[in-house]
């Protein structure tokens, strides 16, 4: 067996041990310790356009930048086979997939053995979270495949410094993939290895040792396990044990015309522009946003009682389709170099474009298949999940204190969801008990860029469906047990957005994106105690004049709707929300089938609106 970077510069016992059980069980051809440096990534790149995985993009219109297409079968996270292993099956719960633990690990180990024949084993020191913050995780990656580690270099700190950090008696999380796709000699590689066979595809998570075993794919967060394997699965589980919340969160900074800086993290299901949203350029003069994270947030409470967030990543893995410099130029500019694109269209001069990108499509290209592409042919050239991966650094719009160790205060928190009917632009929670109950009944219509049918109800309670690494109700119970812990006028206010009504006639009745500054500004006057609130059955709405229009060209009766309340439709939403919460079982907080209750009560009651007379909380 060959090494490469063979000498291991660590005398940590667990991880040597470790490492030469897995090198005995897939049997890999050789062993590469990544160290994380430039040169190794550019080594490893090259290594991949040689092989027919990796194209490079032309180096003057996307510098540093690499094009990779992967198997058809292999374009997404595989939710159906993502697993929850704990000995009992009660405490994965009713929003996972529950396997036996001894049960997998038999078959586990069947699958690994051997897998690697052919390949080169890399193992992956990387930290989730600066190295010195009291969140900081370190985990070690062990794959077959060389994207997968020139990805996390992108989105996690890795290699060498990680090692020091963990010394010779740190614990680390354990991480397992292997593509499952061995070479017998003498055989050609493909340019995307992987185990076509949907069924044989697992994405394990170990409640009781926090491992992680991933076999099949090479995707996105079925391979690249710092991601949601690491910071939202196992960190749920950790986080819940030692008292902090690790969430699928966006963080973002905005600041008034004032200079006052509001920290806000914000909750949306895939697809419903949690990127766009954090790296969101206001259209409100005078208001500046800067981005800390765009889809996960680690949470503790500070000494001070408050809640402090930080982003475990140090890169974007956003959706390549719809960002254009209308929707996200900041995301633009983060790409335009240094980046990894799949499953994008390659142009003929050698750059890149996706569907909805805000320029026009090349004459002729090739799709995301590897096929001749032309504009009118009917096919896409992007795969709607088609991905960038780019590092955080590189975005104009990142906050100052994106790295801060100890992570930045929250004002806020914000729920949302892609739902064109029945939910208001804006709505803000009663109190905190009222806020969890809002992100427990979230919910988003599923897009074609999704993995699910398009166009239905999701219910996606905090945006955590597929991420929550325990029984779903004890989650909600570990949000509402933090209001007993410090006190109720240092937490976050809550609100629930939604920038996707549409009207009867199928029309966008809010413009989105930039415009969702108004409603920022009006969250942080009432973070002031200023921005005028109507009470209403299900919540707190702005006032007939609370949102700050000026220079939006919005009519009064499409803003009139996009702030009312439709009680006949929320009725509805009380009684879809109540049949999702079944599913929980006994394990629903009492506090929150009170809220549905009250709000049921309420909304039984003559609705109480005077649109006229603004109440301040
Ligand atoms: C993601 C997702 O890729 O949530 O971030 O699916
Ligand atoms: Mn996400």
């Amino acid at each position: 067996m060959t090494t490469i970077n063979s000498t291991p510069v660590t005398a940590n016992r667990k991880l040597l041990n470790w490492v030469e059980e897995i090198v005995q069980l897939c049997q890999p051809a050789a062993v590469h310790w990544c160290d994380g440096t430039q040169q190794e990534y550019d080594a490893l790149c090259e290594l991949m356009v040689k092989g027919g995985t990796f194209t490079r993009l032309d180096g003057k219109l996307r510098p540093g930048s690499f094009l990779v297409r992967s198997h058809a079968s292999d374009v997404a996270r595989v939710e159906n086979r993502t697993y929850i292993c704990s000995p009992n099956k009660d405490d994965a719960g009713p929003t996972n997939n529950w396997a036996d633990p001894v049960e997998m690990r038999k078959k586990l180990k069947e699958l690994f053995k051997g897998c690697m024949k052919g390949r080169t084993l890399y193992v992956i020191p990387f930290a989730m979270g600066p190295l010195d913050s009291p969140l900081c995780r370190i985990g070690v990656e062990i794959t077959d495949s060389p994207y997968v580690v020139v990805n996390m270099r992108i989105m996690a700190r890795m290699g060498r410094v990680v090692l020091d950090k963990l010394g010779a008696k740190g614990e680390f999380i354990s991480c397992l993939h292997s593509v499952g796709a061995p070479l017998q000699p003498g055989q050609q590689d493909v340019p995307w290895p992987c185990e076509p066979d949907v069924s044989r595809k697992h994405i394990v998570h170990f409640t009781e040792d926090l491992s992680i075993w991933s076999y099949g794919s090479g995707y996105g967060g079925n391979a690249l396990l710092g991601k949601k394997c690491l910071a939202l699965r196992i960190a749920s589980l950790m986080a819940r044990k030692e008292g902090w919340f690790a969430e699928h969160m966006l963080v973002l900074c905005l600041t008034s015309p004032q200079g006052k800086k509001y920290y806000l993290a914000a909750a949306f299901p895939s697809a419903c522009g949690k990127t766009n949203l954090a790296m969101m350029q206001p259209t409100l003069p005078g208001w500046t946003l800067r981005c800390l994270g765009d889809d996960i947030a680690w949470i503790r409470l500070g000494a001070d009682g408050r809640l402090y967030a930080m982003n475990p990543e140090t890169g974007f893995f956003g959706v390549a389709p719809g960002t254009s410099n209308k929707t996200n130029p900041n995301a633009v500019a983060t790409v335009a170099r240094n980046s990894i694109f799949t499953n994008v269209v390659l142009r003929s001069d050698g750059d890149v474009w996706w569907e909805d990108m805000g320029v026009p499509p090349p004459e002729k290209g090739m799709d995301w298949e590897g096929r001749e592409w032309t504009p009118g042919c009917g096919r896409k050239g992007a795969h709607p999940n088609a991905r960038f991966t780019a590092p955080a650094a590189q975005c104009p719009a990142i906050d100052p204190d994106w790295e801060n160790p100890q992570g930045v205060p929250l004002s806020a928190i914000l729920f949302g969801g892609r739902r064109p009917s029945t939910i208001p632009l804006v709505n803000e929670a009663f109190s905190w008990e009222h806020g969890v109950f809002l992100g427990s009944a979230a919910g988003s219509e599923t897009t074609s860029a999704a993995l699910h049918q398009a166009g239905v109800l999701r219910r996606d309670p905090f945006a955590m469906l597929p991420f929550c690494g325990y029984h779903i109700g004890d989650y909600f119970a570990h949000w509402l047990a933090l209001a007993r812990r410090t006190d109720r006028a240092k937490l976050p206010r809550i609100f629930f957005v939604n920038w996707f009504r549409k009207s009867a006639d199928g029309r966008w009745l809010w413009p989105g994106f930039g415009e969702n500054s108004r409603v920022l500004k009006w969250i942080c006057e009432r973070i002031e105690g200023a921005g005028k609130a109507v009470r209403t059955p299900i919540g707190l709405l702005p006032a007939p004049d609370a949102l700050d229009m000026k220079g939006l060209d919005i009519s009064g009766a499409d803003l009139a709707e996009l702030l009312s309340l439709d009680v006949e439709g929320w009725k509805k939403e009380a009684a879809d929300v109540g049949g999702n919460y079944q599913k929980f079982g006994e394990r629903l907080p009492a506090e929150l089938n009170k809220e549905l209750q009250d709000l049921k009560a309420r909304l039984n009651e003559e609705p109480t609106m005077d649109l006229g007379k603004a109440s301040v909380r």
